[in-house]
């Protein structure tokens, strides 16, 4: 799961991708200009792990895990002619986007725009999505016309009509000013735009920098900004950031000492991935506690395939207690003893936090 952090050049992009991935890339008050991406794999942090792997003492205790890609900023007018390029590649190969937007003035970090103004940042950017989005659809609608006009195969034909009513749709809405990720699409209209980079059909997460103001994700209410698929919150990026690059020690003792329980960008980690559609089960033993990401509504053979296909394939039955039973049991062998160990089929609906002990056959 790759998830592209796209703003405005110098909107602190770079800051947030070290506070959040624990970087030391040079952030700069001018912006780079460059076009080089940096990925960085992160642990998605989650207390059950930490808990579960108290309770198991295993060899290895293995978290979820997001990637984070930083990218050179999306200046107003970039998508004219279409994007492309690395940085085109790197946000429509991506599952969802972080947008940063600025929240606060500094003298001396000049803004792309004269001065922060968040509503205007997020639309422009919006804007150019977009853009790129409408430069797509319209060369397809072409070709599936032009394919219509030659005529030919008939059950070619049907295919094309349903794609085009389709295209005609997105059209529609972009030439609406609206992004396509507040289409109501079926799984199957989904499936079909998969493979064409439609960058405002991906799920986002816009993250204020608030600066060194307290974070307020209510700010961002002034806006409107009523999109589907879409989460808000806030950040102070330098003092996070400054606190990601901290031994862990150290960071904790400065946590301690302002009374915060967790730093905000751990929320911004784990918002990030639910906003994916995802959620964690959990396998556990002596050998390894694990988090294995699957999308909502996955069965429990999915569940066992995303282990392992051998373990789908020899599916028997899942044995499975949710998390907080579990904790309150104490010990596996005691919420057996309690009878609190369900067996489940093939069809079972996994649920955010269960444990899971898939049995199999090969
Ligand atoms: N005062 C203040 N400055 C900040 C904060 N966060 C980031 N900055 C500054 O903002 C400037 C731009 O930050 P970057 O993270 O390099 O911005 P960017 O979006 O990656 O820039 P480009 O990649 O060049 O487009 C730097 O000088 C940062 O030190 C903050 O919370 N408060
Ligand atoms: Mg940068």
């Amino acid at each position: 799961m790759q998830i592209a952090i796209i703003g405005l050049p110098n909107s602190t992009k770079t800051t947030v991708f070290n506070a959040l991935t624990r970087g030391e890339l040079a952030t700069s008050a001018y912006s780079s200009g460059q076009f080089e991406v940096h990925t960085a794999v992160v642990e998605v942090p989650d207390g059950h792990i930490g808990r579960l792997s108290a309770m198991f003492r295993p060899r290895k205790t293995t978290y979820a895990k997001v990637t984070y890609a930083d990218i050179a900023g999306l200046a107003k007018g970039v998508s004219q002619g279409g994007l492309s390029g690395p940085l085109l590649n790197t946000i429509s190969q991506s599952d969802a986007l972080l947008h940063v937007v600025r929240a606060f003035e500094d003298p001396g970090v000049p803004h792309s725009e004269g001065h922060a103004d968040p509503c205007r940042d997020v639309a422009i950017v919006d804007g150019e999505l977009m853009l790129s989005d409408l430069i797509i659809v319209e060369r397809r609608i072409e070709r599936l016309r032009a394919a219509l006009k030659r005529g030919g195969d008939k059950q070619a034909a049907a295919g094309h009509e349903v794609e085009l009513a389709l295209m005609n749709r997105l059209h529609a809405q972009l030439d609406a000013g609206q992004p396509l990720r507040d289409l109501d699409l079926a799984p199957a209209e989904e499936k079909a735009l998969r493979n064409f980079g439609l960058l405002s059909l991906k799920p986002m997460l816009i993250v204020l920098n608030v600066g060194d103001a307290a974070a307020d994700d209510a700010l961002f209410a002034l806006c409107d900004y009523q999109h589907r698929r879409t989460t808000v919150a806030a950040l102070q990026g330098r003092l996070e950031m400054e606190l990601a690059q901290m031994p862990f020690a150290e960071a904790a003792d400065f946590l301690a000492s302002y009374g915060i329980v967790e730093p905000g960008l751990n929320r911004i980690i784990r918002l990030s991935y639910t906003l994916l559609g995802r959620h964690s089960f959990f396998t556990v033993g002596e050998d390894e506690v694990r988090a294995w990401t699957i999308p909502v509504g996955a069965t429990a053979v999915e569940a066992a395939g995303a282990v392992h296909s051998d373990i789908a394939r020899g599916f028997i039955r899942a044995e499975v207690i949710g998390y907080e039973a579990l904790r309150a049991a104490g010990s596996l062998a005691a919420a057996r003893a309690r009878g609190q160990m369900r067996l489940e089929g093939r069809d079972y609906v996994v649920q955010d936090g269960d444990v899971i002990n898939f049995r199999f056959n090969v």
